[in-house]
């Protein structure tokens, strides 16, 4: 998402970074360019006239402050409006409320609400520690029901029974009871695809709204439509109370125009959004880091979170520890990062929320693949353990052998080879410290992701 916003405005603001002032003359031009962008994204046009609008008031203010660089004075308004448009902090959920917690889940079909409800629950079990309750009420689709429990007994979460003759509203109030009588901290209701312009279905979710009186009513939007979501969602809200909005499909190459609208044009936030069709694809949304990654400066704090979820805390340690008691670094322990590398999703996502990335193109990113690290991890694969233990023995037979049981050519061995042996002195060099020291030096990301990929990866 955003890719070609993101693109258009860096080139915006490479220009204006380059001008001397801030002139009425080189702002004109530059929020021209902006608002182009973001026409082109497909953010709704009053929320574009109202944005060009600030960030020019903001822009023409500081023309007197001649001692600080305008261009970047310049990036800074905008990020800030762009920030403030997507709602400034990020939204949780109110799970304060009396347990169980109830989050009712609306929207167009097909917009990913079932798949997002046991998203959500899979992130209140994992990250809230919360015990929920899914509960599908649509009854009108066939095999509806079963997508959900399905969804449910993957993540490890309860599924409240039903059946498709049973009324929705009968099925939320028998949920609700159930998750009373055991004590469940949240229970999460799924409902049919509606159109907002189908009475009778709205009349439907309005009473099922008045039945389960929940905490969060939560409007599913594909972001694929454009500035249409927020319309819809504006629907939406006059029909129901919606108190959040989850943003899903991101990961495609919409132009993200209803992340941009949405706000707005309904008064509500942004809670999650969607990146992928699996159930840990859901990320809590900050307009800030959202911003800086539409500007191309990276979202190094959602980067650094995935890292500290998805990876092997444990066993970062024991290689941590390991290195430094002078053991040393083995291919063994290479091939095992090279699996928690992997787990952090794919190279693409992980490169798009890196600084500077969103400039590298298409073509150099794919050559930084995923498709690599199961080549290396393979070829380590070919390898006997005590070639593992000891890269050293690896001789031109050996690579022979090795290149064959891996299907890859020598030259791909010998690649991999030297990549750890740069890998190997620079944990030496490192010394004490070694892997959890690496990793939290992606803080800085001084050297872009260098800390943590083998070396000839990291680079552009
Ligand atoms: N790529 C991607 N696909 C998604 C995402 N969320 C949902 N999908 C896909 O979108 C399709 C529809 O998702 P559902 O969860 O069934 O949508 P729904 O709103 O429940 O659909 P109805 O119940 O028919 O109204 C499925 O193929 C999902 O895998 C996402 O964030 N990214
Ligand atoms: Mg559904």
């Amino acid at each position: 998402m955003f890719q070609q916003l993101s693109d258009r405005l860096g080139e915006t603001l490479k220009n204006i970074r380059g001008q001397g002032r801030l002139s009425e003359d080189n702002i004109k031009k530059a929020l021209r360019e902006v608002r182009q962008s973001l026409l082109e994204a497909d953010v709704s046009v009053e929320v574009v006239q109202d944005f060009i609008g600030k960030v020019k008031r903001r822009a023409m203010g500081r023309e007197v402050a001649k001692n600080l660089n305008p261009g970047q004075l310049f990036v800074k308004i905008v990020r800030t409006e762009l920030t403030e448009l997507m709602g400034e902090t990020c939204q949780e959920l109110n799970l304060a409320a009396q347990p169980p917690v109830v989050i009712l889940m609306a929207g167009l079909q097909g917009s990913g609400k079932t798949t997002t409800s046991a998203k959500l629950a899979r992130w209140l079990k994992d990250q809230r520690k919360k015990k929920v309750l899914l509960v599908s009420t649509d009854v009108y689709r066939p095999a509806a029901m079963q997508q959900l429990e399905v969804l449910a007994t993957e993540i490890g979460v309860e599924c409240f029974p039903a059946e498709p003759t049973q009324k929705p509203i009968d099925i939320a109030k028998r949920a609700l009871d159930m998750a009373r009588k055991q004590a469940f901290d949240a229970v999460i209701i799924d409902t049919a695809g509606r159109l907002h312009i189908d009475a009778e279905m709205m009349d439907e979710i309005k009473a099922l709204h008045a039945a389960a009186n929940p905490v969060e009513t939560l409007f599913v939007v594909d972001s694929m439509t454009g500035q249409d979501a927020a319309n819809t969602a504006k629907a939406f809200h006059d029909a129901l109370p919606l108190t959040g909005v989850i943003l899903t499909k991101a990961d495609g190459d919409a132009r993200g125009g209803a992340a941009l609208s949405i706000r707005q044009i309904t008064g509500k936030p942004i809670k999650f959004i969607g990146m992928g069709e699996k159930t840990d694809a859901l990320e809590p949304f900050y307009p800030d880091r959202m911003a800086a990654r539409i500007l191309g400066m990276g979202d190094v704090l959602g980067l650094i979170e995935g890292i500290e979820q998805k990876v092997d805390q444990v066993k970062a340690q024991a290689m941590a520890k390991k290195v430094m008691s002078g053991k040393g670094f083995t291919l063994e322990d290479f091939a095992e990062q090279l699996k928690q590398m992997s787990s952090l999703g794919s190279i693409s996502s992980l490169l798009d929320k890196m600084p500077g990335m969103s400039g590298v193109s298409e073509k150099a990113k794919s050559k930084i693949n995923d498709k690599m690290f199961v080549s290396m991890s393979a070829i380590i694969g070919s390898m006997t353990k005590k070639e593992r233990a000891n890269a050293d023995l690896i001789n031109g037979s050996r690579k022979r052998r090795i290149a064959a049981g891996s299907g890859v050519e020598v030259q791909e061995v010998n690649k991999l080879l030297k990549q750890f042996d740069q890998m190997q002195k620079m944990m030496k060099k490192m010394g004490k410290g070694g892997m959890s020291k690496m990793m939290r030096g992606m803080g800085g990301m001084g050297g872009g992701m260098g800390g943590m990929m083998p070396p000839g990866m990291g680079g552009r």
